[in-house]
């Protein structure tokens, strides 16, 4: 990109960014979490709106000069409502956990029940976490996977649901590789008399590429992130049934958060637009075919794809299991090779949070370079031949080179 201002005026800066944008083009981005933004969102990020305080909504706000941003977050909550069919969108999250702490705020009294999937085998720190606000403010009932599939036992969620009468059941991952059944998981809420939040931050862009069933018109609330999957910018937004409008925007503003960053919102709107288009829906496809290509590849090396494969853009890779190496080393190692993924928790591990069994990868940011199901071949063997060279460091310089070329290959989005 051309910093020219930040090269003159920060020279410090300058030089971080450009070594930033360096490890992003030549490295393999398979954190699955991640993704590469267009040229248009990142120009959006960086417009004049920064300038702007709007605390409030379109129409009523407390303070002046607003008429122009209220236009730019109407435009964001339109495209988003085309894009899942939402009666009612809140777009002013700062991010995904702040998101989240509106919708329990706004549906629950503090030590109400959730019933929310457990982190440590593919849920999130916002859906009860102990050290969360979410596990110290309610009274979090985790439900868990099935230990000889791998995959939630809908069955254990109803007779938890029917033994324990949340208020809330929370539908939602940050590691999971299968999908969720909405439809199950209504009718367990509404046989329980309780409201049902899903969190899609994960998935958002493979269901605003439709490729994975969407659940706004199902669920009672929906939260997400936007800069996942979907390709957006860094932040949030919430989803909601036309009854709940008003209590999710009075507990995102005031209740969470003050004035929105509206070139934030900005950027949400030009994503929006992005994923309107025809092309989303082949990125999302391509998204999935990959991953399903990648753990095909890595399965054949002989790694246990958590669930024995994935139907979405991640999977967990059981390192420990598989080959005796830990999260952690395996994160190194890759690292040392120029390849980004995190360690991660497999289901049941018997190992640490920090020191686990397993890693978590994803295609989102590597099918936005353009790599195909070919290619994941390629990343595989990288994959594999850095890990088995965990202890070796010129080994893995040696494969940093191998990554750098292939990376080169597939140009970053926004970083000419
Ligand atoms: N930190 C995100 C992830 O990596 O899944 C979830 O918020």
């Amino acid at each position: 990109m051309n910093y020219s201002n930040i090269q003159t005026e920060d020279p410090a800066l300058y030089e971080i960014l450009k070594r930033e944008e360096q490890r992003q083009k030549e490295g393999i981005e398979l954190i699955a979490s991640e993704n590469y933004v267009s040229r248009a969102v990142l120009e959006a990020m960086g417009s004049v709106l920064t300038n702007k305080y709007s605390e409030g909504y379109p129409g009523k706000r407390y303070y002046g000069g607003n008429a122009i941003v209220d236009e730019a977050e109407n435009l964001a909550i339109a495209r988003a409502k085309e894009l899942f069919g939402a009666e009612h969108v809140n777009v002013q999250p700062l991010s995904g956990s702040p998101a989240n702490l509106a919708v329990y705020m706004a549906l629950l009294n503090p030590g109400d029940k959730v019933l929310g999937f457990s982190l440590d085998q593919g849920g999130h720190l916002s859906h009860g976490h102990p050290l969360n606000f979410s596990g110290k403010l309610y009274t979090i009932i985790p439900y868990f996977l099935h230990k000889e599939d791998e995959v939630i036992d809908m069955d254990e969620v109803e007779a938890i649901a029917v033994r324990e009468k949340p208020k809330m059941i929370l539908a939602g991952f940050s590691a999971y590789s299968r999908s969720l059944d909405w439809q199950r998981f209504r009718a367990i809420a509404d046989k329980v008399g309780a409201f049902l939040f899903a969190d899609i931050a994960h998935i958002a862009g493979l269901i605003a590429g439709k490729q994975l069933e969407n659940p706004v018109p199902i669920c009672d609330v929906v939260s997400t992130t936007t800069h996942k999957t979907l390709r957006g910018p860094r932040g949030a937004m919430i989803m909601c049934k036309e009854q709940f409008a008003a209590a999710i925007n009075k507990t995102v503003f005031p209740g969470v958060q003050g004035g929105p960053h509206d070139h934030i919102t900005a950027a949400k709107a030009v994503a929006y637009g992005e994923a309107l288009k025809p092309e989303f829906q082949d990125y999302a496809k391509q998204v999935i075919k990959n991953a399903q290509a990648l753990a095909a590849a890595l399965q054949q090396k002989g790694y246990r794809i958590v669930s024995g494969g994935t139907e979405n853009h991640l999977m967990l890779v059981d390192s420990f299991g598989s080959k005796g190496i830990t999260g952690k080393e395996a994160e190194t190692a890759l690292d040392k090779a120029g390849i980004s993924i995190n360690k991660n928790m497999i289901p049941y591990d018997p190992r640490k949070p920090l020191d686990p069994s397993g890693i978590r990868i994803g295609t989102p940011a590597l099918t936005t370079r353009g790599c195909r199901e070919a290619d994941m071949q390629a990343v595989a063997d990288l994959m594999d031949e850095a890990l088995a060279s965990r202890t070796d460091e010129t080994r893995l310089a040696a494969i940093k080179e191998k990554v750098k070329t292939f990376s080169l290959r597939f140009p970053v989005p926004g970083i000419e």
